[in-house]
């Protein structure tokens, strides 16, 4: 594994806005909810939403909102979301891969590092099947699986322990702030993805996978970063 630090042996991606364009249509159906509700939030508003769990998303919504509701309630209107995103996503294909990230998967895998998803998402399984990606990953663990919504690092913890691996020894890719933070709590190495004013803390910022190596991007990851615990 010329020039990749021996550590390293598996990288856990999150799902929705890092490796599919997921995010927009959860944006999508959640301002739907809202705007059926009686009021609105904008996508700046819905970067804080992102990663977090069904629930966890409703509950957030319902403060933007000011409004209560019981535990049915939220319930039928949670599957309510649901059935508008299961609807958007329906017809995802291979071509809604964000740019580069294929290639980067591909990079990753001929690295050795053995390869595992890390979402909230109770459709994570379905989108990596229509976007045919399924076969990249060693390991899926989705919002069947997991019980604690980030920043606990629970999902990326049961990711490491699926592919077989420390934290130390994984690297987290993330776009989402508090998802940022859940890795580093967890103790893994964290790739920030998107804008480096929104994700201060990440080891590492990248714009996307867009004409970015996997070995490139390890060069660039601190000594500081790769020494760490
Ligand atoms: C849930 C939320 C979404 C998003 C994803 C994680 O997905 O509803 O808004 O935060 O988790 O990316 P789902 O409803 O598909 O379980």
């Amino acid at each position: 594994m010329t020039g990749i630090p021996e550590r390293i042996k598996g990288c856990i991606f999150n799902l929705d806005g890092v490796i599919v364009d997921t995010a927009r249509y959860h944006y999508i159906s959640w301002r739907r909810l809202a705007n059926q509700l009686g009021f609105d939030f904008s996508e700046e508003q819905h970067q804080q939403l992102r990663g977090l769990s069904r629930m966890a998303s409703l509950e957030k919504i319902l403060e933007w909102g000011d409004m209560y509701m019981t535990e049915a309630e939220k319930l039928h209107w949670s599957d309510v979301k649901n059935n508008w995103y299961v609807e958007l996503i329906s017809n995802l294909k291979p071509g809604d891969v964000l740019p580069g990230a294929l290639l980067f998967l591909r990079q990753v895998r001929e690295a050795g590092m053995k390869i595992a998803l890390a979402s909230a998402s109770r459709s994570a399984r379905q989108v990596l099947i229509t976007t045919k990606l399924e076969t990249y990953f060693d390991a899926i663990i989705d919002g069947h699986s997991t019980r604690k919504a980030i920043p606990d690092p629970e999902c990326f913890i049961l990711a490491a322990l699926a592919i077989g691996f420390q934290p130390y020894e994984c690297i987290v890719f993330e776009d989402a702030a508090l998802g940022v933070l859940a890795g580093l709590a967890g103790g893994f190495h964290v790739v920030g993805i998107g804008n480096p004013d929104y994700l201060p803390k990440a080891h590492l910022v990248i714009p996307g996978f867009e004409n970015l190596s996997f070995p490139g991007m390890l060069a660039n990851f601190s000594e500081a970063s790769l020494t760490h615990s």
